[in-house]
């Protein structure tokens, strides 16, 4: 891996200069002068095509990406990561998220231990309670079958779900239900529980630490709402299930180890979709359509860990973001998922982008001068357009957008399809090409109008298509972004897999607490204003 500095690789400068000459070109001279453009910018794995033919680049830009690929060692990285050396350096951990999804019967030994085998008996672990309770099985302490499963957990033990629930809900088992509680406020509980019968009602408390406030605030939550139902501690090991890594803190809380599944340090909790954190997700969909969803990630590894780079998705998109975010000076990048199903994609991906590349130093600890991950947000389309477009489009900013879409529908009504994706297409092609002031004038618009009109175009946008939303494309598209982060994060030269920046404000906050309930007025000791709201805060409560 270089240690070179980022500015001081060759093709970093290369592409400093490069810029300059690219900055003012026009997406319609670009696609104008090579009619083949857009048939030939495009790459495609796992089931995924890219079509990043409607960016600001020339093959030259894309030359000088590999080059700067290559001098920050992202070859050697990737065979690092997938090895099992503990590139998570402040954590002094592995990074092996990929092992998840590596087929039983591969083996990767890291430390001695084949960690492949460890994660298949989990995995089967899972099924076989996976279908116990599907099958009605598994009894509640009344006799009665599971019909709702509650998973307990945040961050990384929540957005993973959540977003697999609601992306692969046509798969789901219909005569469940599946509710999500992460937030401490006692709202999310109340109500993900208030029509739910706690005979009938199965917790799981996703915790990787056991020890994070949210999560252990609403699982205490959980088993005091369920014994007030159910009368008998007897009740808890029917109704509470565990993911962790943490056994000791699981039985402290009083769930049978029987019943925790396990995962690994090398698992962060934003990468831990399709480790035991899926348990939610192989009860709603199932084990086999589970092992599909593992096998779209593994499918993309490969193509990650083997596609040469111009021609590997995950390394190109990761790229063209180093590409906007530190030489067009892209403060944002947008993700529009043109499926109802993906609703909760942008937010998944929020949590990976951001707490992955949110950082200032570089691995060996020196403050970067560059810019590194960008904020990334979204909604799915069509409604998106409705309201925020209008900035992409002729706002002032520059916003890179993936747009993804699927050939077929999971519910084919009349020709809605075809008006949802003419929008995909439609809206790459308006923020590339725009209209012009010419365009506009020849409409007959009235001179004083013609410059509201103006659409300058020169929009960058990657177009992601897929047959059709399955468990395997779901994972496939994850890992997409997993690797393009780490693309981004090693060009950067920074840990993507720690997240030391959540920690304040966690300290800050179990010191206020008991502030905040003491029965005297408490001595105050923090700023001004800190003070000023606490002091507000027990006036009002
Ligand atoms: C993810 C982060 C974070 C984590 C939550 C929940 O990469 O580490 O979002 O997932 O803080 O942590 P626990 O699973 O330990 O409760």
């Amino acid at each position: 891996m270089t240690s070179t500095p980022l500015r001081d690789r060759p093709a970093w400068k290369a592409l400093e200069k490069h810029y300059e000459e690219i900055r003012g070109v026009h997406l319609r001279d670009l696609f104008a002068d090579d009619p083949a453009r857009g048939e030939r910018l495009v790459a495609e794995g796992a089931g995924l095509y890219l079509d990043f033919s409607k960016n600001r680049i020339t093959d030259e830009t894309i030359r000088l990406l590999l080059q700067l690929a290559e001098e920050s060692g992202l070859a050697e990285r990737t065979e690092a990561m997938f090895r099992g050396d503990r590139i998570n350096v402040s954590e002094n951990r592995s990074v092996l998220h990929v092992a998840l999804r590596m087929p039983k019967g591969s083996a990767l030994v890291v430390d001695g231990v084949d960690v492949v085998a460890t994660v298949h008996e989990v995995l089967d672990r899972m099924a076989s309670f996976a279908d116990r309770v599907r099958s009605g099985e598994w009894k509640g302490h009344t006799g009665k079958p599971i019909r709702n499963i509650v998973n307990i957990g945040i961050g990384g033990s929540d957005l993973g779900p959540v977003m697999a629930y609601e992306a692969l809900r046509h798969y789901t088992r219909r005569d469940l239900t599946f509710r999500f509680v992460s937030n401490v406020d006692s709202t999310d509980f109340a109500e993900a529980t208030q029509d739910l019968a706690a005979d009938e009602t199965l917790f799981i408390v996703s915790s990787k630490t056991f020890t994070t406030l949210e999560t252990m605030t609403n699982a205490h939550t959980a088993r005091a709402w369920a014994l007030a139902a159910l009368g008998d501690e007897a009740a808890i090991a029917k109704h509470f299930v565990a993911v962790s890594t943490n056994a000791e803190e699981v039985t402290t809380f009083g769930i049978d180890t029987n019943n925790m599944f396990g995962f690994w340090d090398w698992v962060g909790g934003r990468y831990s979709m399709d480790s035991a954190i899926g348990l939610s997700t192989m009860l709603a969909i199932g084990s086999d359509a589970f092992h599909e969803l593992l096998a779209g990630f593994h499918a993309m590894d490969e193509h990650f860990r083997t596609t040469p780079l111009e021609r590997n998705l995950p390394a190109l998109m990761g790229l063209l973001s180093v590409w906007y975010a530190d030489f067009f000076g892209a403060q944002t990048s947008g993700v529009m998922p043109y499926s109802h199903y993906l609703k909760r994609f942008p937010a998944y991906l929020q949590q990976l982008t951001m707490e992955s590349n949110g950082k200032h130093v570089t691995l060996d600890g020196r403050a970067v001068d560059y810019e590194t991950g960008a904020v990334y947000w979204g909604e799915p389309g069509t409604n998106g357009q409705h309201s925020f477009y209008q900035l992409i489009h002729q706002g002032t900013k520059l916003i890179p957008v993936d747009l993804i879409g699927f050939g077929k529908t999971l519910n084919p009504i009349r020709d809605h399809h075809d008006i949802l994706m003419s929008n995909v297409f439609a809206q790459a092609e308006a923020l590339a090409f725009g209209k012009t002031e010419e365009e506009v004038r020849a409409e007959g618009t009235a001179e004083d109008v013609v410059p509201h009109r103006v659409f300058e175009g020169n929009r960058p946008t990657n177009v992601i298509l897929a047959e059709k939303l399955t468990p395997h494309t779901l994972g496939a598209l994850v890992a997409l972004y997993e690797h393009s982060v780490f693309a981004q994060g090693t060009v950067w030269g920074i840990n993507s897999f720690d997240q030391w920046g959540v920690e304040l404000g966690k300290v800050l906050a179990t010191r206020i607490i008991p502030e905040l309930e003491s029965k005297s007025e408490p001595e105050l000791a923090h700023d001004s204003s800190t003070n000023a709201l606490i002091r507000r805060y027990r006036a009002l409560r």
